[in-house]
C-alpha cells in the first residue's frame, strides 16, 4: 500500500461521520460501514443525515474528493485498509448494563480482514477493560497477535453535539496503546486532524476510564444542583440566582439545574463504572444516587405542574398541555434519552393530552416520542406551557405572546421578572 493509510471507519453517526470526512479531507482514503441503508446513501451522495454545523460541507467536500466512500463489503474494506476505527454506539439494555453488540460484531470483521501491522483504534464509549478483555480477544481469531502483529489504541470522542467539528479539531485527545508502538501510531495518525494537544495515557484502560469519569462528573454535579434546586423551591429562594454566585467562588462550578438530563452520553456512561463496580464487588453509591436524582427529575416537573394547576382549579387530567422543546438539550434536533420522553409518557398516563413543538427535532420525532406535533402558538395557547429544552428559538419568548394561564420554564433561559404583573403564573427548576 503506498501513500497515506487507508482507514476503514465502523459507525457513521454523530461522531463516526465527522471523523470519517475529518480524515478524508486531510488526503487519507476512508472507506465507511454503516447500518443504516437510506443515511448511506445520502452520505455516498455527499450528504451528512445528521444536523451538525459545519459538517454538511465537510462531507459534501470528502466526498466530492473521492476520499471518502461508503462500503457495503465490511471485509474487503479491512483488507484493503491499514487503519480500522469502531465507532459504533454503545448503548445500555433494559438492566442498564453495556450492549457492546455492535463493537463486537464490527470487531469479528476487523479480525476476518486483519494484516500484519494494521492499526485498530476503538473509539467508542466502552465500560473499562472492554478493549483488553473482549475487543482484543476477538481481534486475536485472526490468528494474529496484539503488540507482536497488529496496534491496537483507544481515544475517546470528546466533542460536544453542536460544536462537533470545532471541539473534534481543537479538544485535547486522549489516547491509551496497547502499548508504545499503538500508542505512538495513533498519535501520529489524529496529529492530522486535531491542532489540539495529544496526551498519551499510560495504557488502554486508563483512556476508557478518562471518557467515563468525564460524563460521570458532568452528571453528578448536574445532580447535585438538582438536588439544591428541590430544596430553594421550598424555601423559595432563587437557586439559579444562588448557583450562578456561589460560581464566582475560584473553585465552584456548579451546573445548571433542569428538567432530567438525556443524550447518549451523561445518561448512559455512568451506568457503565456502575457496572464495573458491581462485578468487581464495589458499591458506588454516589454515581447511582446522582442517576437516580437525574432520572426522577421529569417526576419533579410533574409535581411543579400538578401543584400550579391545582392553582387555577384544575388537574393534569383533561388538560392540554403544550410542550416547548423535546430535544435532549438546546439547539439540537438529538431527542435521545431526552427527558421530554418520560414527561410526555406521565402526562399521557395521567390523562392530559400532549402537544409538542420544537424547531429542531422532525415532527416524526415528536410523535414516535408520543406527543401531537403542534406548532408554536398551538403550545402557548395550552392549559399550561411547559419549557423543556433551552433553544436559542425560546429565548425570545414574551409574556404577551403566551395565552396559557401557566408557564413552566425548566430551563433558566427566561427571567422570571419578565412574567410578573403578566397574569401568567411563572414556575421554574429551583425558582
Ligand atoms: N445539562 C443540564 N445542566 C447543565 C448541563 C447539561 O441539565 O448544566 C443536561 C443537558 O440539558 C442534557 C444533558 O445534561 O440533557 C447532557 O448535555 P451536555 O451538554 O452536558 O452534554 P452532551 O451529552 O451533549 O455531551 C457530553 C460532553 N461531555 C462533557 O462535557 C464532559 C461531550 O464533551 C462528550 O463528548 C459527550 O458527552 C459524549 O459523547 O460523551
Amino acid at each position: 500500500m503506498s501513500g497515506k493509510n487507508k482507514i476503514t471507519i465502523f459507525g457513521l453517526g454523530h461522531i463516526g461521520l465527522p471523523t470519517a470526512s475529518l480524515f478524508a479531507n486531510s488526503g487519507y482514503h476512508v472507506f465507511g460501514i454503516g447500518r443504516d441503508k437510506d443515511k448511506l446513501n445520502l452520505i455516498s451522495k455527499g450528504i451528512s443525515p445528521i444536523d451538525e454545523p459545519g459538517l454538511p460541507k465537510l462531507v459534501k467536500t470528502a466526498i466530492k474528493s473521492g476520499n471518502l466512500s461508503v462500503s457495503y463489503d465490511e471485509v474487503w474494506a479491512v483488507k484493503n485498509s491499514n487503519v480500522m476505527i469502531i465507532v459504533v454506539p454503545t448503548p445500555i439494555d433494559e438492566t442498564k448494563r453495556a450492549d457492546l453488540m455492535a463493537v463486537k460484531e464490527a470487531c469479528e470483521t476487523v479480525s476476518q480482514g486483519l494484516k500484519k501491522d494494521d492499526l485498530v483504534i476503538v473509539e467508542s464509549t466502552v465500560p473499562q477493560g472492554t478493549c483488553d478483555n473482549i475487543v482484543i480477544p476477538i481481534l486475536e481469531k485472526s490468528g494474529l497477535k496484539a503488540g507482536e502483529d497488529f496496534s491496537v489504541a483507544y481515544t475517546p470522542e470528546r466533542a460536544i453535539p453542536n460544536n462537533t467539528i470545532y471541539e473534534m479539531t481543537h479538544n485535547a485527545r486522549v489516547i491509551g496503546g496497547f502499548d508504545k508502538k499503538s500508542t505512538d501510531r495513533a498519535v501520529d495518525l489524529y496529529r492530522n486532524i486535531t491542532e489540539g494537544e495529544v496526551i498519551k495515557v499510560k495504557n488502554i484502560i486508563t483512556a476508557e476510564t478518562v471518557k467515563l469519569i468525564e460524563n460521570t462528573y458532568r452528571d453528578a454535579n448536574i445532580a447535585l444542583s438538582n438536588e439544591i434546586a428541590m430544596i430553594c423551591e421550598e424555601l423559595d429562594v432563587d437557586a439559579i440566582e444562588a448557583i450562578q454566585v456561589a460560581n464566582h467562588h475560584p473553585r465552584v462550578n456548579l451546573h445548571i439545574p433542569g428538567p432530567g438530563v438525556g443524550g447518549h452520553c451523561l445518561a448512559i456512561d455512568p451506568y457503565f463504572i456502575v457496572e464495573t463496580a458491581e462485578e468487581k464487588g464495589i458499591k458506588v453509591p454516589l454515581i447511582s444516587t446522582a442517576r437516580n436524582i437525574n432520572e426522577g427529575m421529569p417526576n419533579h416537573v410533574i409535581k411543579i405542574i400538578t401543584d400550579t394547576l391545582g392553582k387555577v382549579g384544575r388537574d393534569i387530567n383533561g388538560s392540554d398541555m403544550g410542550l416547548l422543546g423535546v430535544a435532549y438539550k438546546g439547539n439540537v434536533a438529538d431527542a435521545r434519552e431526552t427527558p421530554a420522553k418520560a414527561l410526555i409518557n406521565i402526562l399521557k398516563e395521567k390523562g392530559a393530552r400532549v402537544y409538542a413543538s420544537d424547531p429542531h427535532t422532525p415532527k416524526k420525532v415528536i410523535k414516535r416520542l408520543g406527543a401531537e406535533p403542534a406548532d408554536i402558538e398551538k403550545v402557548l395557547n395550552c392549559d399550561c406551557v411547559v419549557l423543556i429544552t433551552d433553544h436559542d428559538e425560546y429565548k425570545d419568548i414574551k409574556p404577551e405572546m403566551v395565552k396559557s394561564p401557566i408557564f413552566i420554564c425548566t430551563r433558566p433561559i427566561l427571567n422570571p421578572d419578565d412574567f410578573e404583573n403578566s397574569g401568567i403564573i411563572f414556575r421554574g427548576i429551583g425558582r
